[in-house]
C-alpha cells in the first residue's frame, strides 16, 4: 500500500471515529490519537522524507488536504458536541417561570423581644443607656453588693443555680457555700458593675435573661427576662422614681390605666414599693383577670440603699438613686391576657404568629 491510500484510510478512518465519537473526551482522544505527536497521520508526515523527489510536491499536497479535511471534520464534531451538551443541559434545567412561586416565610421578633425593645425605647427616649452583663456571676455581683445578708433565702441552693466550681473530687451537687458562682438571678449585678466602673449622673437599664431554679408553672418560668433600671445623680427623690415609673406605666399600657404603689421590702432598696397597674379587663371595678382587687401588679422598684452605693464605691451622702425591676413575660401576659407563661417558651408557631 502506497503512501496516498494510507492518508485515504486514516481519512475515512477518522470521519468513521467522528460518527461514533459521543463526548468531548473521546473527540480529545480520537485528536491525538490522529494529530497529536505521537499521531497516525503526524506519523505519516513525518515519512514524507522516503517518498520519492518527483512525487513529493503531489504526495505533500495531498497529505496537507487529508490533515486540514481531519481537522475541520474535528473542530465540525466538536462544535456539534458542544451544543448537543448545552441543548440536553437547557432541556433538564428548564425553569417553568408559570409556576406559583415557593412562600419564604421570613420569621418575626419573639413577643419577648418585640416587648424588650419597646421598653428599651421608652428609656432611650428618656436619656437612658442600655448596658449588658455576664449571665454568669459571681455571689458578691448578685447578692452581697446588694445588700443580701449571708444568710438571705434568695442565697440558698433552692433559689439559686450555682455552677459547682469547686466541688471536692465525685462530689457533684452543690451545698450552700462551696461555690461563689451563680447564674444569675436578676440583672442587678450588671449595675453593680456599671457603677463600679462609672461615677454618677448614671440613667441605665439592662434587660437580660435570669435564671432561677423553679418549676414551671402557669406563673413561673426557670428562665425569664428582666428589664432592670437604676438612676444615680445628686438630688434624686421618691418624686423622680414616681414621675419616670408612671410615664413608663402609661406608656407601655396606655393613658387611661392608673397606678398604684404598694410599700414593700428589697435588701437593696429603702424605700421599696411594689407597682401596680389598674386592670385594663375590667377598668379597675374587679374581675376574675386582676382577681377582684382591680391592680395587677407589674414592677418592684425603690430608693437604692445607701449600703449599697458603699459596696459599689459611690459616695451616699453625695448622690441618691432609684431602681427597678420589670418581668417582660409578666408584661406580655398582662397586655395579652395570656392564661400560662409556659406558652411564651413552647415556640408553637400558631401562638407566636399572633404577634
Ligand atoms: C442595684 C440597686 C437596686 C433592682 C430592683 C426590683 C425592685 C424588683 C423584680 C421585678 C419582677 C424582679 O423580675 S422580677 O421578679 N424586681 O422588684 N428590682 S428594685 O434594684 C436594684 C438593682 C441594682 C445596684
Amino acid at each position: 500500500m502506497g503512501m496516498s491510500d494510507d492518508l485515504k484510510s486514516i481519512e475515512a478512518q477518522v470521519k468513521e471515529g467522528l460518527e461514533k465519537v459521543q463526548s468531548e473526551e473521546a473527540l480529545e482522544e480520537l485528536r491525538v490519537a490522529t494529530l497529536g505527536r505521537k499521531g497516525q497521520l503526524t506519523a505519516l508526515m513525518h515519512m514524507m522524507g522516503k517518498v520519492p523527489p518527483e512525487e513529493r510536491p503531489a504526495m505533500g499536497k495531498l497529505a496537507n488536504t487529508v490533515r486540514s479535511e481531519v481537522e475541520d471534520a474535528i473542530s465540525r464534531r466538536k462544535a456539534e458536541l458542544v451544543r448537543d451538551a448545552m441543548a440536553r443541559r437547557m432541556a433538564a434545567d428548564t425553569v417553568d417561570v408559570t409556576l406559583p412561586g415557593r412562600e419564604l416565610s421570613l420569621g418575626t421578633q419573639h413577643l419577648i423581644s418585640q416587648i424588650r425593645e419597646e421598653i428599651e425605647d421608652i428609656f432611650c427616649g428618656l436619656g437612658y443607656t442600655v448596658e449588658d452583663g455576664p449571665y454568669v456571676e459571681t455571689t458578691w455581683y448578685n447578692f452581697t453588693a446588694l445588700n443580701a445578708p449571708e444568710d438571705h433565702p434568695s442565697r440558698s441552693a433552692r433559689d439559686t443555680f450555682y455552677v459547682v466550681d469547686n466541688a471536692p473530687e465525685g462530689k457533684e451537687a452543690h451545698v450552700q457555700g462551696e461555690s461563689d458562682v451563680l447564674l444569675r438571678t436578676q440583672t442587678s449585678g450588671v449595675q453593680v458593675h456599671v457603677m463600679e466602673n462609672q461615677q454618677p449622673p448614671i440613667y441605665m437599664i439592662c434587660p437580660g435573661k435570669v435564671f432561677r431554679p423553679d418549676t414551671a408553672d402557669a406563673n413561673h418560668l426557670p428562665q425569664f427576662t428582666q428589664v432592670e433600671g437604676l438612676v444615680v445623680d445628686e438630688g434624686i427623690t421618691f418624686g423622680d422614681l414616681k414621675g419616670t415609673l408612671d410615664y413608663f406605666c402609661r406608656e407601655i399600657f396606655g393613658k387611661d390605666r392608673a397606678t398604684r404603689y404598694r410599700p414593700h421590702f428589697f435588701p437593696f432598696t429603702e424605700p421599696s414599693c411594689e407597682v401596680d397597674v389598674s386592670c385594663g379587663v375590667c377598668g379597675g371595678k374587679g374581675c376574675r383577670f386582676c382577681k377582684n382587687t382591680g391592680w395587677l401588679e407589674i414592677l418592684g422598684c425603690g430608693m437604692v440603699d445607701p449600703n449599697v452605693f458603699q459596696y459599689c464605691g459611690i459616695d451616699p451622702e453625695k448622690y441618691t438613686g432609684f431602681a427597678f425591676g420589670i418581668g417582660v413575660e409578666r408584661v406580655a401576659a398582662l397586655r395579652y391576657d395570656l392564661p400560662d407563661l409556659r406558652m411564651l417558651m413552647t415556640g408553637d408557631m400558631r401562638f407566636l404568629n399572633q404577634f
